[in-house]
């Protein structure tokens, strides 16, 4: 499609006199009925849960399946207390064992000793949700590592068989989760050998697209290519800024894309003028893994961690499918049902009071007067998205001294776009303003929420973006690896610290401009830690982020601790005070920006002591010498890098054992 000359256009009323032109790809209706469930919960649950494992490799003995308290109705009162609306069963997982009685073969839980092999997981799940208003649906995995025929075509007609089943069989199927890994070797009924298949053609998926068509009409089909809904391309839960819902799925080489077989790196963003409406859908779990683990009960995410994945994706424009896994009593663990449960309290009081007295439509844009100068902490946009997905930029503003301030820009609307505020906003009105537009804009909503101030970590952006990360590449393996996290001060003494434990210690080092209020710092912190492990860790960024109160500066740091103890769970840990700021050009002068600081130190300093974690005292080492300071007034001269560096060396050196 070619691109259309941008309008600049005032905002359209709601509802304008002449029935507006639908603009490009428009949802079809049963992807309009889908997008009103933009919470829903996944549930990884089979023969791994008994295993341990993540991929099952398709010779488990279904005997092993006998969780000891299975109950549906509580797995899905836990959802619903977590304010999903629907919920995705893994009725068949890659190793193949089938969570229903199906007659297409014995490794399913008909040959079990759960309910003396008489029960029906798909049966119970379904119905409990249905009991409970939630929408059911299912995810069939098409790799099967316990089929004798996978590779074959029989093994194509079993899968739509199991595709048959479980649509005539369970009444009606809100969405079809098509997975789309393909390992390669497995049981295959006794061959154990490594079987490749085909993506682009194997499957024959649009002849299984049609069955599902003609069985369930009102269902969508989810897969990395659609065609109703498309994988966001990432495991995190994280959608695009932008996120459009159009795209055009493309194989990885070229061609049309497949289940397993996308350019999913194009996926989160979506194509801004793509031909097909296919709005993407954010999978992440609750856990480490897919399916529960007793090792990772202490590593469930926190209710702020969910409620920040719930602004990236749905808050984007996506939906969020949490998987929540059952364990071996066939029940959601305490931990997940305490996280969930105080997540959907929090949702619902963000949502509880809407602000908006009334809006009006004006040339200048769309204004929204409050009930009375109310602190606003969230605001909701939708387009009619039955029209497509027109809007390509806005801004809101707010009345403030009479004049509009503006105090947040951003580019897709589309089903729905929220904007946490980073503190609360004490306004009597707000605009929206519609700055960029391919046919003129239809707001379906726009409101303003007073909720409670429960936001995760306030997003606090630097207006200066930069990050650094230094792994020198030794030959030193066997020594100690030191991580020093941090800012510009941080990146002045590294190589000077490594200089001081040459034999003792590898030091690397990430150095970023991102404050702990913003998230992007605990993405970066937790990009290393994946991908490297550490035996210390020393952290000192305390002075980034002046646009929010020491009170959230306080509150963001156990998210990060919550990284170091999830990713680097046997490195040490040290903590770096904050060093003072002198006036510019006038060193000698202590900046009354050191206020803040000593107040986040001393904020620090009580949760580190908590946690028995120990402080580098670097605010103490530097606040009589001026001297030290750059002409900056932040920065370090030569001097003051090496008394840093000295004393960062001397804390560290009592915590590097050998490996
Ligand atoms: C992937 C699978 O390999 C994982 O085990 C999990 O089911 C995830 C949701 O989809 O393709």
């Amino acid at each position: 499609m070619t691109r259309r000359t941008l309008l600049k256009t005032p905002l359209a009323a709601a509802a304008p006199l002449a029935a507006p032109v639908p603009y490009g790809a428009v949802p079809s209706p049963r992807q309009l009925r889908w997008h009103q469930w933009e919470l829903a919960a996944f549930l990884h649950f089979t023969v791994n849960t008994f295993t341990d494992r993540e991929w099952g490799l398709g010779d488990e003995d279904p005997a092993i399946f006998n969780p000891t308290a299975f109950d549906a109705d509580a797995i899905i009162d836990g959802l619903h207390a977590g304010g999903f609306q629907a919920v995705i069963l893994t009725c068949k997982h890659h190793d193949g064992f089938c969570l229903w009685p199906t007659q297409t073969t014995e490794h399913c839980v008909r040959n079990t000793p759960w309910r003396g092999g008489g029960g029906d997981v798909v049966r119970e799940i379904s119905e409990a949700a249905r009991r409970r208003g939630l929408q059911f649906g299912v995810y069939v995995s098409p790799w099967d590592r316990n089929n004798p025929h996978y590779g074959q075509l029989e093994y194509i007609h079993i899968y739509r068989q199991q595709l048959t089943e479980l649509l005539t069989g369970y009444g009606p199927i809100f969405e079809i989760w098509h997975d789309g890994a393909s390992g390669v070797d497995g049981y295959y009924g006794g061959a154990r050998e490594k079987r490749i298949i085909d993506k682009q053609n194997y499957y024959q998926w649009p002849a299984t697209w049609e069955l599902i068509r003609r069985l369930q009409p009102e269902a969508v089909i989810f897969s990395d290519a659609g065609p109703d809904i498309r994988w966001v391309g990432n495991e995190k839960g994280i959608a695009g800024d932008p996120c459009w819902a159009t795209f055009d799925p493309e194989g990885t080489h070229g061609g049309p894309g497949m289940p397993g077989d996308t350019k999913s790196d194009e996926a989160a963003t979506g194509h801004r003028h793509g031909s097909r409406w296919m709005p993407a859908e954010c999978d992440v779990s609750i856990r480490p893994g897919w399916f529960w683990h007793e090792r990772e009960n202490s590593l469930v995410k926190t209710p702020d961690e969910l409620l920040d994945l719930y602004f990236k994706s749905v808050g984007r424009g996506a939906h969020l499918l949490l998987n929540v896994p059952p364990d071996r009593r066939g029940l959601l663990h305490e931990n997940d049902l305490a996280s969930l449960t105080a997540f959907g309290q929090r949702m619902r009081g963000m949502f509880r009071e809407n602000a908006g007295a009334q809006a009006a439509t004006t040339n200048d844009g769309m204004i929204l007067e409050l009930k009375q100068t109310t602190p606003i902490q969230l605001i909701r946009l939708r387009e009619r998205i039955s029209l497509g997905q027109r809007v390509d930029a806005f801004a809101l503003d707010h009345w403030q001294d009479n004049g509009w301030q503006t105090f947040f820009e951003g580019s897709s609307m589309g089903p729905c776009r929220l904007v946490p505020l980073t503190s609360s906003l004490a306004t009597g009105k707000i605009r929206l303003r519609i700055t960029a537009s391919q046919a003129p804009p239809v707001i379906e909503e726009f409101s303003a929420f007073a909720g409670v101030p429960a936001l995760p970590v306030s997003v606090v952006r630097e207006n200066i973006e930069w990050l650094d990360v230094w792994l020198p590449d030794t030959n030193h393996h066997s020594l100690p690896r030191v991580l020093l996290i941090g800012d510009s001060i941080t990146r002045s003494y590294t190589k000077q610290v490594e200089a001081n434990l040459k034999g003792q210690a590898y030091v690397g080092r990430l150095a970023t401009s991102k404050s702990l209020g913003d998230p992007a710092l605990l993405d970066e912190v937790a990009l290393i830690l994946k991908e490297q492990s550490f035996d210390v860790i020393h952290f000192n960024n305390g002075m980034h982020g002046d646009g929010y109160t020491e009170a959230e500066y306080g509150a963001a740091i156990p998210g990060l601790l919550e990284i170091f103890r999830r990713l680097a769970p046997s490195a040490k840990l040290m903590w770096a005070s904050t060093t003072d700021v002198r006036v510019k050009n006038n060193v000698a002068q202590i900046s009354p920006k050191t206020d803040r600081i000593v107040e986040r130190n001393h904020i620090a300093a009580a949760i580190m002591s908590r946690r028995n974690i120990p402080i580098d005292d670097l605010f103490s080492a530097i606040k009589e010498h001026g001297e030290y300071h750059a002409e900056d007034g932040v920065h370090f001269n030569a001097q003051g890098v090496d008394v840093l560096a000295a004393q960062v060396s001397r804390e560290l050196a009592p915590l590097l054992s050998t490996r």
